[in-house]
Formats: structure tokens, C-alpha cells, sequence
């Protein structure tokens, strides 16, 4: 692992999304809530783009994949390092075909593209990269061989991985946790009770707003989903610049801010004019 204290896991130049599908409105769900509004979708993902852009990122829009219902979430076919990226393995299989289907635009942006080996799974949206480590989510979607595999492939690169099982009833890992910067972790109130994360600062989403545990770090600021006021208060005291993005169509399919993108750094990382 080369110098990775520098806030490579939260400084990025690059986003690769997805337009949504139309199909997108039969995507998996487990709540009993209205479909997503195809329309409305794409709105807001318009939306999740512009702040992306805000956030001084390059936006890819890779186009949309009808096949593919829940395909707008791209952070779960792959996972994208300094190093290099790693295609995965869905977990669900109407999601699987996704992973190939990113392939090209990895081997577009990274030297190094590998694969992980069939056996296991993975969902992107259970990994959270941390300075000085990566955890992975034990869920419904990515088991041990899965999480085995990506270790191996990891620890070639010098990354340490952490297994955390996951409450029954969270779809993924980062769905309840989100980095802050390379000390700070924020968490819904069902993820803080799994004492994970011990060695960082942990940060709670206020009572009755843990959905807003999905937020990104990306550069100077904090993407969180729009509507959990107490949060935002929260993280603005803590001195974290606070950009409300909506996320009501991708929350009818369990989505939220961070499986809309795969974030990742072209280049040396400069921080602080450095
Ligand atoms: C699914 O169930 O796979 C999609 N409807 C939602 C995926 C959300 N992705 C994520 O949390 N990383």
C-alpha cells in the first residue's frame, strides 16, 4: 500500500455513474413503498450529478443498461483504489451481468483492472475504505468466500481487511455507515451498537434519521441525503460542509447517495496546495 494517508479514500478527481434504466422501476426492493417514477428518477439523478460536478469531480455517464434494472447503482459492480480497480461479484442475481458490464469503462480509467474469482460475492456497497484499512460487510449479498477472495486480491496491494457482520434487516455495509476523513466514521444507531469501528471518532445520525448514514466524503465536503436536518446540524457543528442531495427515488429501491457513483482519484493526490 503506497502512502495513503493523504485522504485518498475521500479526495477524488473522477465518477463513473450509470443513467438510470427505465427498467429501473422494477428494481429490487425490500420495502412495501411505491416504485420508483422513471422521470423523477432521472431528475435526480441529474441532480446527483451536478453536485458530483460541485464537488470537482469529472463525471462518466456510462449509458444506461435496460437489461439491468438496478444498474444506476454502480458502486456495487466494482471497487476503485489508487492501485487499481477490482470488478466484483453482485450478490444478487438479477444484479450479476452488472459486473461485466463496467468492465470497459475500468479498463478505460485504470492500468490495473482485476477480477475477482468465481466462488464468492461482493457488493461494492459493502466496502468502506478507510486510511488504513477496508472493511467488508457480511450480508446478504457478499459472504465469507467472497470477502476472502477480495482480501487476497487486497493484500496484494498492501490493504487490510476487516470483516463486519451486518444486523439482520441492513442491505449493505455503507447503507449505515459512511467516512467522514480518515479519523471519522458516521453511523446509523444499529451499526454503532456493532462496536466496529473502535479506533475511529464515531459520529451518530440523529434520532429517527439513520438513512442518512449513506452520505459521501468527497473533497472539501459532505453529501448527505436531503430531509435529515438533525444531521446535517450535527456534521456542520462538527465543522463539515454539508451539501443536501436528494435521494427519495433511489431510496424506493434501498439506494442512496454513495451506490450512485464509483469515485476514485486520476494522478498524484495534492492536499492542501501541497
Ligand atoms: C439492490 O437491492 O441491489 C438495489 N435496489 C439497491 C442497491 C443499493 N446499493 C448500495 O447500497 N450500494
Amino acid at each position: 500500500m503506497a502512502d495513503h494517508r493523504n485522504g485518498f479514500s475521500y479526495r477524488f478527481s473522477h465518477a463513473i455513474v450509470r443513467w438510470p434504466a427505465e427498467s429501473v422501476v422494477v428494481g429490487l426492493r425490500s420495502n412495501d413503498g411505491p416504485p420508483p417514477d422513471y422521470s423523477a428518477f432521472r431528475a435526480e439523478h441529474a441532480t446527483y450529478v451536478a453536485a458530483l460536478e460541485r464537488a470537482g469531480l469529472e463525471v462518466r455517464t456510462l449509458p444506461a443498461l435496460e437489461g439491468y434494472p438496478d444498474s444506476v447503482f454502480v458502486e456495487d459492480a466494482a471497487l476503485c483504489l489508487p492501485e487499481g480497480a477490482i470488478v466484483l461479484r453482485p450478490g444478487a442475481p438479477s444484479r450479476f451481468g452488472e459486473a461485466a458490464a463496467i468492465e470497459p469503462a475500468l479498463r478505460d480509467a485504470f492500468a490495473s483492472v482485476k477480477t475477482l474469482p468465481p466462488g464468492g460475492t461482493v457488493d461494492g456497497g459493502d466496502i468502506l475504505v478507510t486510511e488504513t484499512g477496508v472493511f467488508v460487510g457480511l450480508s446478504s449479498r457478499t459472504d465469507r468466500a467472497g470477502i476472502e477472495a477480495l482480501a487476497k486480491i487486497l493484500s496484494t496491494w498492501g490493504y487490510v481487511v476487516e470483516t463486519v457482520p451486518l444486523p439482520a434487516g441492513v442491505l449493505h455495509l455503507k447503507s449505515d455507515c459512511s467516512l467522514l476523513d480518515g479519523e471519522t466514521i458516521l453511523v446509523s444507531p444499529q451499526l454503532a451498537k456493532a462496536e466496529c469501528f473502535k479506533r475511529f471518532r464515531v459520529l451518530s445520525t440523529a434520532a429517527g434519521e439513520a438513512p442518512a448514514a449513506n452520505a459521501v466524503r468527497i473533497n472539501d465536503r459532505v453529501l448527505l441525503a436531503d430531509g435529515y436536518p438533525r444531521t446535517a446540524e450535527l456534521l456542520s457543528q462538527a465543522n463539515y460542509a454539508v451539501q443536501p442531495v436528494s435521494t427519495v427515488q433511489a431510496a424506493c429501491l434501498d439506494g442512496g447517495l454513495s451506490c450512485l457513483s464509483l469515485r476514485y482519484h486520476e494522478g498524484p493526490i495534492l492536499v492542501d496546495g501541497a
